[in-house]
């Protein structure tokens, strides 16, 4: 395979709502450009980039991949990836090494959450978009209307530089509005494409469009402006360059239509890609040398430098490693350095990826994605530079996990299988984290969201062969009082020779919401000797983290000690931190303790004509709607929810909106758990682990 230098070589990533089509169209670039021989379906599982088992199996794209189209001697680097919330972090990685995006929009469904998401992440890298009308061949298609929409929630200069010919299933091709000529494809799937002069009854339309392109290209650029003044108009030759230009520096996001399932538009996509967005050459890039950033080009007569933006656990091939090359060269068969660990790592067989498919390189240069199977220590967001080179790359933020479930191995004595399969799976998606329990020995798996989890749990056993059950999650209760009460604690032992004394007297009171805990030592005259104090304070603090109704931390309330008694042989600590433990317990059992739970803000984007539907089932789920308003044919409802309700949400969503709903939830604060639910909750625990357990810790 051929090498390519960095102005050769686009880097585009994939991204936008889940189901607008990001995977099909991958598909048919890499057919269109004679990449594959055959158009990959979706619906077929048979795409290049949904690759991974349990994305055929579900139809949707859950980890990035890397794919290439070879265009008019360029290689385009494509990286496809999720657009579900759950795997939004993989969207995140993309755009991190890319040089430019394809934002795709469904031509039906317009703007929803994860494209404003993947937008916004765009906005962050200050990263050249083409805003990609998709779908265009679905019923109620409307090149019209998803403009008008992207132009409203995405606040940008988006501009048409096609207009489509035909619509709904009569959508045919593009008028390309630079060139003024019109692209027909054949629609026997065949991929080829017809040239020829715009169709007469768009000549009007698109003569418009053209110069309200004009118009936006010369408001661009100072110099174009004055030309446009002059002339009226621009000649070819500026409005190609001034719009590359401006596309480049992100002043305007140029606007193209396709259908991936229909193949249309994917050459004339291509040619855009090639004429609009920058390469690696075109785009400098940041890198830390020395605790400060710095601004460098893709040189490849520089030390070499690569970042590695993604690992993949292969059950086969072991551990493939993913990287940018920024500058120099990585050559096969050489030994290059882990700058971020300080470790020297051999590579063997450098790789272009098709999918799953590996192609060898001798040599990849600066600008160009590639990978190596087989490193060492490597992980995700390690930096490969030559000394020389004195650079490292800022590493990509991976957001913590927000659900956590138990799991249990099928079959007795899976557990060590278990942790080496789920450290394989760690270093694959930096979202998850699997570890046990410090209090009760479970096993935790923790991820984004429920589906996450799921799809993780389906990973372990198809590439691993380990089956586990996915035990529900465990809320993070808390307990509080509701009552302010004073308490004794009086401990006293005679064992033989020295004996044991510890005596303390506490007032206990509610603090507000997110107050935590309060001690305050208010001794006078030595009733308890100072060294003694600690101690108490020690003995309730264990006491209430272990909690009094259910086992969950007693939180928002404060502790006053202020009296006691000691003895002068038989005093120690251990003997004041059980009287302090006693008398949490005696107060306790007066202040009325009370169950607190999660509550989260949830977002909710579906279509409009399921609203009804969702709003009744929120109010079931003892949710507190906030607001609901429409944004297009998406209706975006707010509402307070608590979590343990929210377990469920996903299948429920997804089954009422027929996978077109989306959601996402942070949390709030906490609140009362009603009386009935908490008696349940009490004698689940009691079920579980009996009672309080009589001697402290
Ligand atoms: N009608 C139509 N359906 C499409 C098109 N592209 C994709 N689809 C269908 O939409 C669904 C989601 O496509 P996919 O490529 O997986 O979307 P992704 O989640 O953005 O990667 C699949 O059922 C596809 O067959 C298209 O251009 N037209
Ligand atoms: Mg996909």
């Amino acid at each position: 395979m051929k090498v390519y230098d960095a102005a050769s070589i686009r880097n585009v990533a994939v991204v936008g709502h889940g189901g607008s089509g990001k995977t099909q169209l991958v598909s048919a670039l890499l057919f269109d450009a004679g990449m594959v021989n055959r158009l990959g379906k979706v619906d077929e599982g048979n795409t290049v980039t949904d690759y991974d088992e349990e994305e055929v199996a579900r139809k949707h794209t859950l980890s990035a991949s890397l794919a290439y189209a070879e265009w008019n001697k360029t290689k385009i680097n494509l990286i496809d990836t999720p657009g579900f919330g759950n795997f939004f972090s993989d969207a995140r990685a993309a755009l991190q090494v890319a040089d430019g995006a394809l934002v795709i929009v469904d031509a039906v469904g317009g703007v929803e959450v994860q494209t404003e998401k993947a937008w916004a992440a765009c906005e962050e890298q200050q990263l050249p978009r083409l805003v990609v009308v998709n779908r265009l061949d679905r019923e109620r298609a409307s090149l019209e209307r998803t403009l008008e929409n992207v132009r409203l929630t995405l606040n940008r200069t988006i501009v048409p530089i096609q207009l489509p010919i035909g619509e709904e299933k009569h959508f045919s091709g593009v008028v390309d509005l630079v060139a003024m000529k019109a692209y027909i494809s054949a629609n026997d799937g065949s991929g080829k494409v017809s040239e020829g002069a715009v169709p007469a009854n768009m000549a009007e339309a698109a003569n418009s469009a053209r110069e309200a392109l004009i118009e936006m290209v010369a408001e661009a650029d100072e110099a174009l402006m004055e030309k446009f003044f002059e002339a009226g108009t621009l000649t070819q030759e500026e409005l190609v360059k001034g719009l590359a230009t401006a596309t480049r520096a992100s002043k305007i996001f140029p606007l193209v239509c396709t259908s991936g399932l229909a193949n249309i538009g994917a050459q004339a996509l291509m040619d855009a890609i090639l004429s609009y967005l920058p390469s690696p050459a075109d785009r400098p890039f940041s890198a830390v040398a020395n605790g400060e950033t710095v601004s460098k080009t893709a040189d490849e007569k520089a030390p070499y430098a690569a970042f590695v933006f993604k690992t993949v656990a292969d059950q086969f091939a072991g551990r493939i490693t993913l990287f940018r090359v920024y500058q120099g060269c990585l050559k096969a068969d050489s030994t290059v350095t882990n700058a971020t660990q300080g470790t020297p790592e051999r590579l063997g067989h450098l790789i272009a990826l098709q999918g799953k498919t590996p192609t060898n390189v001798p040599e990849l240069k600066a600008g160009d994605l590639g990978a190596v199977a087989k490193l060492k220590d490597t992980k995700t967001n390690d930096t490969l530079a030559d000394k020389a080179a004195g650079i490292t790359f800022a590493k990509i933020a991976f957001p913590e996990p927000v659900l956590s479930y138990a799991i249990e191995p099928k079959s007795r004595g899976d557990e060590d299988k278990i942790s080496t399969a789920m450290h394989r799976l760690e270093e694959e998606d930096a979202t998850i984290r699997y570890q046990r329990d410090p209090q009760t020995h479970e096993l935790l798996l923790a991820g984004q969201g429920q589906m996450h989890i799921e799809v993780t749990v389906a990973k372990l056993k198809r590439r691993f062969g380990v089956e586990v059950l996915l035990k529900p999650p465990r809320i993070p209760y808390r307990e509080t009082i509701t009552a302010r009460v004073e308490a004794h604690g009086r401990h006293k032992k005679q064992t033989g020779g020295h004996g044991q004394f510890g005596d303390c007297k506490i007032k206990m009171e509610p603090l507000p919401r997110g107050s935590e805990f309060e001690f305050v030592d208010d001794i006078f005259g030595g009733s308890i000797p100072r060294q003694f104090v600690p101690a108490v304070e020690k003995g309730i603090q264990e006491s209430r983290l272990r909690g009094y109704l259910a086992g969950y931390p007693v939180v928002d309330f404060r502790v006053t000690l202020y009296d006691g008694s000691y003895h002068d042989v038989d005093s120690n600590e251990l003997s004041f931190k059980t009287a302090g433990w006693l008398a949490f317990k005696d107060g306790m059992s007066r202040a009325k303790p009370t169950l607190l739970e999660p509550i989260m803000n949830v977002e909710i984007y579906a279509p409009g004509d399921n609203a009804g539907d969702l709003m009744g089932d929120l109010n079931g789920r003892r949710g507190r709607i906030s607001g609901m308003e429409a944004r297009g044919a998406t209706t975006v409802i707010k509402a307070q929810v608590p979590m343990s309700e929210m377990l469920t949400y996903e299948q429920h969503l997804t089954s009422v909106t027929g996978g077109r709903g989306s959601y996402h939830m942070e949390y709030s604060h906490y609140d009362e758990v009603p009386n009935h639910l908490q008696t349940k909750i009490i004698a689940t625990y009691k079920a579980e682990r009996g009672q309080m357990a009589e001697e402290p810790a």
